[in-house]
């Protein structure tokens, strides 16, 4: 693939693996041996199950809050495992499957939506920022990452995410703009799945695409299949060898649907049609693939059987584990904003005190 042949301005797509979960792109199919495609399917089924879980807790009232991935499984994980360890991921707060990828624990995953902030450590050696909840402002934080690659000399690329949605935000641009003037290795993706809260992609921005707003700042742009995950894995897998060899940053629209709501205190019902979802869930990223791997008797029904199980056990468990054990810490929750807590700050931390302890 070369990124000079999918202009964005063309809409035309780039994809390997069809909805039917076949092959179209021959020659693009990604070299990965059986193990590392299996691999990729267990990590999309433990994000869809983590999320089916996930919602289940919450809606027993056993978890705060939490922002459901399915139907971007493939955008996350392809894009995720087409990394090396040394690179940065710059995430939002949607990438689930990412994360697990580069490393996060689920119980750092589970501690964060339950309201802890010990949910954001990351264990040694995994370059992974915490979730960024002001939307936009991440991609800044991996521009300037990326320039501080350069300036130190060091090979790794970053990774970021945002969603359709934030490219209206002036964080988007400028961080597009630093990334490519100074040829930041940083790749810029953005998860296009329709939606944001409930305002639709084409209230968002005229743009035909997402992607064509690379052309104005003078980098590559591409649309990217987001259902397909050898798409997903071969465009971010170019686009990193791309920011390593020193040619600067790279835009993907990975074009996606969000299957379930935008967070658990939402109901999309209202703000969209049935059908529309009702299609999309026939571009569901884990039934082409599937059928893909069936096809190719990599995959066989015990085996997923089984793993389902070892999965939802496992996450089940590991929920077990932090639920009613994990209470923040008050002071947690105003002492890292600042090195020295401002008075304001320490001013609200004791009448939050005083109010747990039944005061005013
Ligand atoms: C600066 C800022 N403004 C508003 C919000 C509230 N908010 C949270 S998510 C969201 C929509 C984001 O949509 P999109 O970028 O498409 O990402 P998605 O949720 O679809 O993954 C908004 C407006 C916020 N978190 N930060
Ligand atoms: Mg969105």
């Amino acid at each position: 693939m070369r990124f000079e042949d999918y202009n964005p301005l063309d809409e035309k797509y780039y994809s390997i693996l069809n909805a039917h979960g076949e092959i179209i792109n021959e020659k693009d199919i990604p070299a990965l041996s059986n193990d590392e495609l299996l691999y990729l399917y267990k990590t999309m089924l433990y994000t869809r199950t983590i999320d089916e879980k996930a919602l289940s807790y919450q809606r027993q009232g056993r978890m705060l809050t939490y922002a459901p991935n399915t139907g971007q499984e493939a955008a996350q994980v392809g894009s995720a495992y087409a990394m090396d360890k040394e690179d940065w991921l710059v995430p939002a707060f949607r990438e689930l499957g990412a994360w697990l990828v580069r490393g996060v624990p689920l119980k750092n995953i589970y501690l964060y939506w339950y309201g802890n902030e010990w949910g954001s450590y990351m264990p040694e050696g995994v370059k992974v920022l915490p979730v960024a909840v002001p939307i936009g402002s991440q991609y800044q934080h991996a521009a300037g990452i990326g320039m501080a690659n350069n300036i130190k000399g060091e090979k790794n690329a970053v990774v970021t995410y945002i969603g359709d949605g934030g490219t209206s935000h002036g964080d988007f641009h400028e961080a597009l703009n630093f990334a490519a003037v100074f040829n930041a290795p940083v790749v810029f993706i953005i998860q296009n799945n329709q939606y944001a809260i409930s305002v639709a992609r084409e209230k968002q921005t005229k743009s035909k695409t997402l992607a064509q707003k690379a052309i104005a700042y003078g980098m590559p742009g591409i649309v990217v299949d987001g259902n397909d995950i050898f798409a997903m894995y071969s465009a971010t897998k170019e686009a990193i060898d791309r920011a390593r060899n020193g040619e600067g940053p790279t835009l993907i629209e990975a074009f996606t649907y969000r299957l379930g709501a935008h967070t658990t205190s939402d109901d999309p019902t209202l703000y969209r049609e049935d059908s529309e979802v009702e299609e999309w869930k026939h571009k569901d990223p884990l039934l082409r693939f599937r059928k893909y791997l069936l096809n190719k008797n990599i995959l066989t029904e015990e085996w997923e059987e089984k793993t389902k199980k070892e999965l939802e056990t496992e996450v089940m468990a590991t929920f077990e584990s932090i639920e009613n054990k994990s209470d923040t810490e008050i002071d947690d929750i105003f002492k890292y904003h600042y090195e020295t807590m401002p008075p304001q700050l320490e001013e609200q931390l004791l009448e939050y005190k005083s109010f747990l302890e039944g005061g005013k």
